[in-house]
């Protein structure tokens, strides 16, 4: 082999992506049923959700497709398809050019720094406008990007192209004609001049010819092509209209022709890089790999390289169209599924033996929306955790957790789409009903001055009774780990035996607030004095005397709550600055400075959690979904009094 090619297509919602799979498989002969955008929310949706995988021959050449969602809160399959490609084809509406996902998936690859091609598909479409979307490409991103095509549209339709490396035409209709129409000759040497001028810049020997204008064969404009391609240094431009049929056999030429394989030495020790994972309703947990190097093969376990993990090789697929099917072994450059492998981890490199350089795989976003899930009935939670384990093992931008304070499970992911599509998925695939809410906050409650007690637990119930007394002075504090106990009992006033009991009190009296139920932090509790009976004294009567004292002193020393506050840092336009500046002082934020990024901007600034909870989807319909966004805790901060009030209030309500 190690003739294989790996493609990962990108692009903006509704560029095409999913339908040139299709067309290429068809067009290579695919017997079996081509079946893309299967999964059930991706049948109701009209939309790639998950990588996409078509496999077929092109000239000898085994070419293997990554089809990745275009929608911008799925953007994490880019992210695993881009690093392991030969080359990246970013996929663009010819009447609509820059789309938010074409930035973002031209940003992914690094501003084109592997391999990438750009298509302008949907030629045939009545406004379609070839040199106004290269115009517009070029306006966003820099240099690099050269046309290899000029298209030519006749009567509304797009009936041919001029392929300036070839220099011939294409006709659609009429394959023999090859000559050039004498009306556009100007144009396909200016056309063509602007080529040679990019591709001399990566070969130096093309660029004396260049300047001494002599003829250039089509040989070494291809042999320069793939040179600059191969550097990132030339993105070239071309153009198709995939329901037609039009540009698609250029498009394959370009696969073959101008693309370079990273060929691995197959006489290697085997390595892989575990790219993508899914869940497959009949196969199960399936492991797609890339081989790097050396040979994969069934029953000859693997490690993976940074962990030791033991990983084993039994069931190998290959991927024939959109199916798979078994194989024994494979070779450098070609992807192949091990199913079965629970424990691969995403992004994971597997070699013969531990140690060595880890494939570099791009680093994923990370989620900015969250929702609480709820199960529907019993059942559901005993069905729950296996298959949220599942999801969230397969997908990096889907994150379950239990929250520490307010034990609610949160589902983490991209956005409110993006959520639905896993909770729809639970339902249909896992047969998991599960309602989303709002989160909860994560409040917790302090002090804001000194305060002293002294409880006496006393009680008398007929044979032997309970006695304890504790004093105890509470104080803010803001040391390690939130709490610190300190034992300050002179004598034996509280005899040494039950001072365990009196911290458990102490321990147990934090873990609610009396304001609002919320855990208690930043206080520093000092025991220093008591009383005992002989008799009747015991840990339990202190424990339970010194949750009285706690709640007593902590009840006079001015309690407060605290807010998760989160460091924020929006990614915006130029344009919409203003706007998102502003929103974000009324979100009872706070600026805290700017930093240029390329043609945007990262506002940087904190902001309560509280404020924050739809904030992703609020920036989205703010900048038409240009902007973007992290944040990450920050710390706990005191809520101001009005606030206080109202969730107190509403906390009450809830408890009643
Ligand atoms: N007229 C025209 N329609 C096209 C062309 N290419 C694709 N389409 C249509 O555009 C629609 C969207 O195509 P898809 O292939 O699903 O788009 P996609 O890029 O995969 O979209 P996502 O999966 O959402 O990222 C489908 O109805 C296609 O048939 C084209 O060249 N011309
Ligand atoms: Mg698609």
């Amino acid at each position: 082999m190690g003739q294989a090619r790996t493609i990962c297509l990108v692009g903006h919602s509704g560029t095409g992506k999913t339908a040139l799979t299709a067309a290429l498989l068809a067009r290579a002969g695919t017997k079996e049923q081509i079946t893309l955008d299967a999964s059930q929310e991706e049948k109701e949706r009209g939309h790639t959700l998950d990588m996409g995988f078509g496999a077929f021959q092109a000239d000898g050449v085994s070419i293997t497709l990554l089809d990745t969602p275009g929608g911008d809160e799925f953007i994490e399959e880019m992210y695993k398809g881009i690093p392991v490609a030969d080359l990246t084809v970013l996929v663009v509406n010819a009447e609509k050019a820059v789309e938010v996902v074409t930035e973002r998936a031209w940003e992914i690859s690094g501003g084109a720094k592997r391999p990438t091609i750009v298509l302008v598909n949907l030629m045939d479409k009545e406004n379609a406008n070839f040199d106004k979307a290269v115009a517009d490409l070029r306006n966003h991103f820099e240099g690099k990007l050269v046309p290899v095509q000029m298209p030519i549209r006749a009567g509304g339709a797009f009936t041919g192209m001029v392929d300036l490396v070839s220099n011939r035409l294409v006709d659609f209709a009429d394959k023999a004609k090859k000559e050039i129409p004498a009306d556009i000759t100007d144009e396909v040497e200016m056309a063509r001049g602007a080529l040679l001028e990019e591709v001399a810049t990566a070969d130096d020997e093309l660029m004396m010819k260049f300047l001494d204008e002599a003829p250039i064969s089509e040989s070494e404009v291809a042999r320069a092509l793939v040179k600059g391609i191969a550097a990132g240094a030339i993105v070239p431009v071309l153009c198709s209209s995939v329901t037609e049929g039009k540009g698609l056999d250029q498009l394959l030429k370009a696969f073959v022709g101008y693309v370079a394989p990273r060929a691995g030495d197959a006489g290697a020790p085997c390595r892989v890089v575990a790219f993508n994972l899914a869940s497959d309703p009949y196969l199960g947990r399936l492991s797609f790999v890339r081989v790097l190097e050396g040979t994969i093969q069934e029953g000859k376990g693997l490690v993976d390289v940074v962990s030791g993990a033991k990983v084993d090789v039994r069931d190998l697929y290959a991927l024939e169209g959109t199916k798979q099917k078994r194989v024994p072994q494979a070779g450098p450059g070609e992807i192949v599924a091990i199913a079965k492998a629970e424990h691969i981890a995403l992004g994971a490199t597997l070699g013969v033996s531990q140690g060595g350089e880890a494939f570099p795989m791009l680093e994923f976003p990370r989620p900015v929306f969250s929702r609480t899930i709820v199960p529907k009935s019993q059942a559901d939670v005993d069905k729950m955790g296996a298959a949220l384990k599942e999801i969230a093992a397969t997908k990096a931008t889907i994150v379950v957790e239990r929250d520490p304070v307010t034990k609610e499970l949160t589902l983490h992911g991209m956005g409110d789409v993006h959520v639905s599509v896993f909770i729809e998925r639970l339902k249909n695939r896992y047969n998991v009903s599960l309602e989303t809410r709002q989160p909860r906050i994560p409040y917790k409650e302090t002090i804001r001055k000194k305060a002293e007690a002294k409880y006496r637990h006393k009680k008398q119930t007929g044979g032997r009774g309970q006695f304890g007394e504790v004093w105890l002075r509470i104080e803010p504090y803001k040391g390690e780990g939130g709490f610190k106990f300190v034992d300050e009992i002179k004598g034996a006033s509280i005899p040494n035996q039950y001072v365990p009991g009196v911290e458990k009190g102490i321990l147990e009296a934090l873990e609610q607030g009396s304001l609002a139920k919320f855990p208690v932090t930043e206080v520093l509790v000092a025991v220093f004095d008591g009383s005992f009976h002989p008799v009747d004294s015991s840990e339990l009567a202190f424990k339970l005397a010194a949750r009285g004292a706690f709640r007593e002193a902590f009840d006079n020393a001015e309690p407060c709550l605290l807010e998760p506050i989160m460091s924020v840092r929006v990614r915006v336009p130029e344009d919409h600055m203003g706007d998102i500046i502003s929103d974000m002082n009324g979100r009872r934020g706070r600026i805290l400075g700017m930093e240029p990024a390329g043609k945007t901007t990262v506002v940087v600034a904190e902001a309560p959690l509280a404020e924050l909870l739809n904030y992703a989807l609020d920036l989205k319909s703010r900048t038409q979904g240009r902007a973007t966004f992290r944040m990450d805790f920050a710390r706990y901060q005191q809520v101001p009094g009005n606030i206080q009030e109202k969730v107190v209030a509403q906390a009450q309500a809830e408890q009643e």
